[in-house]
């Protein structure tokens, strides 16, 4: 019987949750996994008594499905996604949709797109944020797909989002690689604000020395105001969780190497191709890299010494409001980066993204969740074609205010030798960007110089070129 409003292939983590709060929503889905006693524990644990089709078989999965049949992918990405979507062809008939839910890489989607479309088959690329609990209790999804396949999903994935501000975390996004691409940007943000946060923590640690509780308190006050986040919440949360075996906090006791999974380097790749600059989750990548090599770090610590730490004597609160501050703008300037990145994207592939219904879409379900998301959403719904968020007058306003707190707290940083690389190429953005004039008059000259690359000059008309006998004045 073909019951089904859609199904899911891949149990693990997201695909569990997900069927679950699709279950929960009124739907009735079809599950399965390529090793089927993970269907089979499903059924009889969190599965059990609930409105489910456990399908032993992709046959009889898909026969489960009602017309047009609706098929989620959600395995790893990569090579697995395009697996699966090879067994599924054969089973299934023009007009149906097939769904990749996974982190896949934009230009995947938009290959599966095209190939998928001369099958008569439609396919949806799309971006699901909140990990676990999001995907449970309602994350912040990206679909990209055709206009006519967005019809037959909306009602499903309006359903089982988050709602913000009374509006479900969805939109269509566009087509073909938009939702994924859009994913893509969301994680980079993710891995700024992250590295931001820990820039915080680091010049606090180094200037105050807080214990783990005086940092839960101060990031619990921060939380109450303007940079009210999930990951700002989390992280108080962690200062004020205790190692039950040494009962230290635990954070004291995680080794500093950091991992990553690869979205933030795509996001970076690409904007280095398009030539946005995206310094913020690019300084994010790398600190995560240098982190990496601990074993490095630690001999090079031994030779290398910086500063010699000097008592802090200044006032304790005003240091970290202006640390506060330097977060608050540095978090604007990636969002900046990282709206300007969605932009150029969008016109290279005729997307035509609406920023502030991604901005609205990002304000409830997923790790990046944060109150300043609203003012986001406002300049983008106020004035589509802004150029650069930093225009706009609120987070204009917010940088000339912020901006003498940002300077002390990167300077602070400097004096105590505490690396801020999220931090200093925020304020070296916006000291760029709001510079009518800038070093790269003696760039080009170095250029012509060596290369005879010309330049303009500005007593000529702009798109004159000249080029200058250096060598023979
Ligand atoms: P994983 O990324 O760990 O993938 C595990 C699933 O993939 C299992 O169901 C496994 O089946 C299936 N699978 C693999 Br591996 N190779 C397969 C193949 N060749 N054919 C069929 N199935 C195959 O699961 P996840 O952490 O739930 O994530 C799923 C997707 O969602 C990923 O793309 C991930 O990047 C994305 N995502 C994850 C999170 C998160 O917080 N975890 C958040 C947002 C998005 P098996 O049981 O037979 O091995």
């Amino acid at each position: 019987m073909s019951t089904c409003d859609i199904g899911l292939i891949g149990l693990a983590v997201m695909g569990e949750n997900l069927v679950l709060n699709m279950e929960s929503r009124g739907f009735h889905v079809a599950v399965f996994n390529r090793t089927t006693s993970v269907v089979e524990a499903f059924e009889a644990s969190r599965g059990k008594g609930k409105n489910f089709v456990f399908a032993k078989t992709l046959p009889d999965f898909v026969a489960a499905l009602k017309r047009p049949r609706k098929a989620q992918i959600m395995v790893k990405a990569g090579a697995p996604v395009d697996a699966v979507i090879e067994q599924l062809i054969p089973l299934l008939e023009p007009g149906d949709i097939i769904i990749d839910g996974g982190n896949s890489l934009w230009t995947d989607t938009q290959r599966r797109e095209k190939y998928l479309k001369e099958k008569g088959l439609h396919f949806f690329g799309v971006g699901v944020s909140g990990g676990e609990e999001g995907a449970l209790k309602g994350p912040s999804i990206m679909p990209g797909g055709s206009k006519q396949g967005w019809e037959a999903l909306a009602p499903i994935y309006t359903k089982i989002a988050a709602v913000a501000e009374g509006e479900p975390c969805c939109r269509h996004m566009g087509p073909d690689g938009a939702g994924h691409y859009v994913k893509m940007a969301h994680n980079g943000i993710e891995y700024g604000d992250m590295q931001l946060i820990c820039e915080a923590y680091a010049i606090l640690k180094a200037a105050l020395n807080p214990s783990a509780d005086e940092f839960a308190e101060i990031f619990g006050e921060w939380n109450k105001g303007k940079l009210d986040s999930f990951l700002i919440d989390i992280t108080t949360k962690i200062f004020s969780r205790k190692d039950p075996e040494t009962g230290k906090a635990i954070v004291d006791l995680v080794l500093d190497k950091a991992g990553q999974k690869g979205t933030g380097k795509w996001t970076v790749g690409h904007a280095v191709e398009m030539g946005v600059p995206l310094s913020v989750i690019g300084s994010a990548v790398e600190a995560r890299i240098l982190s990496s090599l601990k074993d490095e770090r630690v001999a090079a610590s031994a030779v290398l010494p910086g500063p010699t730490a000097k008592p802090f004597t200044g006032d304790r609160a005003k240091l970290i409001e202006a640390v506060r501050d330097a977060l608050y703008a540095s978090k604007i300037i990636s969002y900046a980066q990282g709206m300007v990145q969605l932009g150029a994207a969008s016109k290279l592939y005729n997307w035509n993204l609406n920023f502030g219904d991604i901005a609205s879409i990002w304000r409830g379900g997923c790790i990046i969740r944060a109150r300043f998301l609203n003012r986001i959403t406002d300049a983008y719904r106020s004035n589509p074609d802004l150029k650069n968020l930093i225009l706009d007058p609120f987070f204009r306003d917010t940088l000339l205010e912020t901006q003498a707190n940002w300077r002390s707290a990167v300077t602070t940083a400097i004096e105590y030798g505490v690396a801020v690389p999220a931090f200093s190429s925020a304020l070296s953005y916006f000291d760029s960007y709001r510079q009518a004039n800038l070093p790269a008059n003696l760039l080009q000259a170095q250029r012509d110089y060596f290369g005879a690359h010309t330049y303009e000059r500005i007593d000529k008309p702009r798109g004159e070129f000249f080029h200058f006998d250096w060598l023979n004045p």
